[in-house]
């Protein structure tokens, strides 16, 4: 989609719009990553289960953190979108622009991914030590931030220190990120662990808002932006199956792709089932229906 503004970013599967010197669009595409890679074929309604979650979280956290929502009711966005109202329902929010601080702020409640091969590399994730014979998927003794910093366009965030963050932002912000990062994480993994979801790990982003007040921007706890595994295949010593995504992966590596771009179109079926993962995971976590979502929003 292109709309009449200034495209700040373009991750994967999202953009940020320039709407005023206030005011930013965030809008989550139907696009799915695997093995980091693009797919070229749609997810329907992802973009929109993305924005809804993130949307609920953002109210389950309001206690925790202040966050950057305005409004994700399209009525309410500048005339100017008013044409585009029926491509941005559902899966875009205003945001108030924030001074985003330069790193990605982790925590992991469990051991896979970037954090196990630094911990089978060293014993320490980002400078925490870690007991000697954790396996992938193990549970942690206690979640930990695991901060990043990013990395140039395709390459991965780089795993630092809680100094090194410190070394950035000072001393007292890294220790705000800190607190507030564990503090969202605790609250949405307990919460999933009420509906059978694992919530292994989740990266936040930060910013100031004009006041200087750290504020929650970006997408929160989706699963583009945290890893959510189904609690009833809990199974620490292999790899997890992903809540969303597994479909796709068994799929992806049963037709034989050799994980080079643009990979292969996905068919309908393993599209269908990938999509009602989605809206189931929207359904358990806020306990209430999507079609809902769609038809308020
Ligand atoms: C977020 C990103 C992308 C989506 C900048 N409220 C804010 N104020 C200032 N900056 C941001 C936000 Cl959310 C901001 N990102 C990450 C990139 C699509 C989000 F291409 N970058």
């Amino acid at each position: 989609m292109t709309l009449p503004l200034p495209l700040l970013a373009r991750g994967k599967v999202r953009e940020l719009y320039e709407v005023d010197d206030e005011h930013l669009l965030l809008v989550a595409s139907d696009r799915l990553s695997a093995y980091d890679v693009v797919l070229p074929t749609p997810i329907p309604d992802k973009g929109a289960v993305l924005t809804g979650l993130s949307l609920w979280w953002f109210g389950q956290l309001r206690d925790l953190v202040p966050d950057h929502l305005v409004t994700a009711d399209v009525a309410e966005y500048p005339a100017e979108l008013a044409p585009y109202a029926d491509a941005l329902r559902g899966r875009s929010m205003l945001c108030r622009r924030l001074v985003m601080q330069p790193v990605e702020c982790v925590a992991r409640g469990y051991l896979t991914g970037s954090g196990l091969k630094d911990y089978r590399a060293t014993g320490s994730v980002c400078g925490v030590p870690l007991p000697d014979g954790l396996e992938d998927g193990a549970q942690l003794p206690q979640p930990i931030f695991t901060p990043a910093t990013k990395a140039e366009v395709g390459a991965h965030d780089e795993n630092v220190s809680f100094e090194a963050v410190a070394g950035v932002v000072g001393a007292s912000v890294a220790e705000e990120l800190r607190r507030i990062t564990l503090a969202v994480y605790e609250r949405g993994a307990s919460l999933a662990a009420d509906r059978g979801i694992l919530l292994a790990d989740t990266k936040l982003e930060f910013g100031l808002d004009p006041a200087g007040v750290l504020t929650l921007g970006d997408e929160v706890l989706t699963p583009d932006s945290s890893r959510f595994w189904p609690a009833s295949s809990y199974e620490p010593g292999r790899a997890q199956p992903s809540y969303d995504k597994q479909y796709v992966r068994d799929w992806l590596v049963a037709s034989g792709w050799d994980r080079t771009a643009p990979g292969p179109e996905l068919p309908e079926d393993v599209v269908e089932q990938t999509r009602g993962r989605y809206v189931e995971a929207y359904e358990r976590l806020t306990g209430s229906s999507f079609e809902d979502y769609l038809r308020e929003s």
